[in-house]
Parts: structure tokens; sequence; C-alpha cells
């Protein structure tokens, strides 16, 4: 049946680009769905040519969407990142850049009902469990992606996303600091091992050699680098209790240097072996509750900013997110502005199923 066409938005949400669907309109059995999404995106395959995938990470993403499963959200959102060149499909993260979109999707698919110039639409977050507020304009009883906002890494302006978490602390690793220390020392570079809201291994970018300047082009072709990475990754996974971490797309490994820009950190995001455009959003998210740790890389390399709106600087710009914090400085709440577009609604028709190629 899926070869007759399935119901699509192909949306940009924030820096990202993805596929949304109703989980309707997917098998409910998830190696059946996620067999048929690496067949939509055209995985394993570094040019995705048969499919509808970009070619990288941040183009290769799904958003399912159905009905709240929880009385304080109006839509659920489960993420799923289809791996370019294997054929892998990950729960295992969130993505708060296609989380932009879920909302003007789930109210152009009426799961979620226009309630005024602006529509407040409480997403649940299924991959993590977390309850996230964004605020999509409305006028006139329809989404309007126009409007006046602009985000780096993306030309033009749009209607602004507002988009508000809570409850982010450990979001896959249980706690904020999963080893419960803030600092661990892995291949003898000192790092922290972080999740508000993505996980994340942070680390001077000047331990590995590197100003923390380099383009996305420059550090892509380090195989030396990379390969210290992975290396690192590879241990920081299981003492993050994320498990063995070899086909998942976390933790980000999150190279960090002191602003350059006028912002509050420099940052350089493999996500996990490509590099980030920019950066995402929960990882902007996690980076800047780092800098609130004393001793951690990232607090020393910090210029604090004294409204608790950090601007993230990163390869195309930087992102600002803004801290809630209590008075003894721990953070309660996270907040961004997104912006997102539906690019196209249609059909989308997946490669036929083949027998698996043999060598
Ligand atoms: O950290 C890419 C993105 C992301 C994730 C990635 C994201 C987030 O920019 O919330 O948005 O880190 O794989 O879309």
């Amino acid at each position: 049946m899926y070869e007759d066409g399935i119901p699509c938005l192909w949306m940009r949400g924030g820096t990202s680009k993805g596929a949304y669907f109703l989980a309707s309109d997917l098998p409910d059995d998830p190696e059946q769905r996620d067999e048929l999404l690496l067949r939509v995106m055209g995985s394993p395959d570094p040019r995705q040519i048969d499919g509808i995938g970009g070619a990288d990470p941040l183009t290769s993403k799904v958003a399912v969407l159905s009905p709240p499963t929880r009385s304080d959200a109006d839509v659920d959102y489960l993420f799923l990142q289809v791996f370019v060149d294997q054929a892998l499909v990950s729960d295992a993260q969130g993505c708060g850049n296609i989380l932009a979109g879920v909302g003007p999707a789930a109210l152009e698919r009426g799961l979620v009902p226009v309630s005024g110039e602006v529509t407040p639409v409480r997403i649940h977050m299924v991959n993590s469990g977390e309850v996230a507020v964004a605020k999509i304009s409305t006028p006139g009883g329809k989404v309007s992606y126009l409007g006046d906002t602009g985000i780096a890494g993306v030309p033009g302006r749009h209607a602004a996303i507002p988009i508000l978490f809570t409850n982010t602390e450990g979001s896959m690793c249980g706690s904020l600091l999963p080893t419960g220390r803030e600092v661990d020392v892995i291949d003898g570079i000192e790092a922290t091992l972080i999740d508000n809201g993505m996980p994340c291994v942070i680390m001077r970018a000047t331990d590995f050699g590197l100003t923390g300047q380099e383009s996305r082009e420059d550090l892509e072709a380090n195989n030396g680098l990379k390969q210290r990475l992975e290396a690192i990754r590879l241990q920081a996974g299981p003492k993050m209790k994320l498990g063995d971490v070899s086909t998942a797309s976390v933790p980000k490994m999150t190279l960090v240097s002191g602003p350059a820009a006028g912002g509050a950190i420099n940052t350089r995001s493999f996500i996990p072996h490509r590099v980030h455009a920019s950066i995402g959003v929960l990882a902007a998210v996690t980076v800047a509750t780092a800098t609130r740790i004393p001793g951690t890389p990232a607090n020393k390399l910090v210029t604090a900013p004294s409204d608790g709106r950090y601007r993230i600087e990163h390869p195309t710009g930087e992102m600002e997110v803004f801290l809630e914090l209590t008075e003894q400085a721990n953070v309660t709440g996270a907040g961004t502005v997104r912006t997102a577009r539906k690019l196209f609604d249609g059909l989308v028709f997946p490669i036929e199923k083949r027998e698996k190629q043999s060598h």
C-alpha cells in the first residue's frame, strides 16, 4: 500500500529540513516503519539520490505526529534521525530544530485547532518525555509563515516561533551530569558529560590543537581529529548511561572556545560524525547550561551575559538561547526563537523493497 504514496509534509524546521508524517499514515511496528523511512529518504546512500533526503544529517530527519498521550500536551512528536549512508534510523535523540515545524504541521493537519492570532501548541517530545510549548502565528485562523525574524543559517525572514522548554535536565541520560562529575578526563582530554535536553560531551578546542574558528569543511577533512573524537565518544556513551553508542547519533561532540563575535561562547558541534553547519537547539541549551557549572571547560571560556540570553556562536553565526534560573542559579527552563516553513505537501513514494544485495 505504501507504494501508492504516503501523505507527507516536507518542512524546514529551524536550520534543519525534514519529512513530517502522521503516525496513522505509517506502519505501527517500529521496525517496519524505520525500514520504510530508509526507503523514503533514499538511505543508505551518501547522495540519497533515489529518495527525498538531502545527503546531510541536517536534511535527513523525520517527525512523526500523533494525538497526545498525556493531558498536558496537544500533540505527540517522535523525532527520528535517518542516517544518510547507513541503514540506520535512531530515536536516541530529540531535535529542537525539527521541533519548530511540529506546531505548524499539527495545525496544518488539523491535529490541533487554531486558538487565536497566536496559537500555543504544547508538544510532547516523545524521545525525551518532556513537553515544550511553541507559539505559532495563526492570523485569520490559519498558519502564517510570514514575519520579520531571521535566524543564523537561514536566508530571509519568517514568522517567529518562540519555544519554551522545561524539565530538560537529563533528557536521555537521567540526570544533568550523568557521571556525577563536572569534568571527566577521557584519553587525556577534560570533558563535561552533560545533558540538558541533548547529551553532549563538551571539550576545549585548544586541547585538540585547534582555535575553534575552523570551518565545517576543514574539520570534516581532519580525519585524525575525527578518530580521536569518536574514540572519546564511544567511551563517553556508557558513562553517560547511553549504553553502546556506536550506532547512535548521540552524544554530540562539542568543541568550545572563547567568543569571537560578541557572543557568550563559540562552538563546533560534531553530530556526531559530520560537523553541524550551526548547532542544535537543545545542544545550544546544553552548552549554555554547562557554562554555568564552575570548573568546566565551558565555564572557563564563557563571557556570561547579565540577562540570561546566551548567544552561542557557531560556524554560520550564532544561536540565542535563554536560561531561566533560580536564585541559586539552577536552570529551571530554557527557550529560543526559531522559524519554520512549509516547503511541500503531497505524497512521497518510497523506493521499492529490494532483496539485500550480496557482494
Ligand atoms: O540539538 C542536529 C539540529 C540538530 C539537533 C543534531 C537539534 C537540537 O540542528 O535540538 O536541533 O544535533 O543532530 O537539527
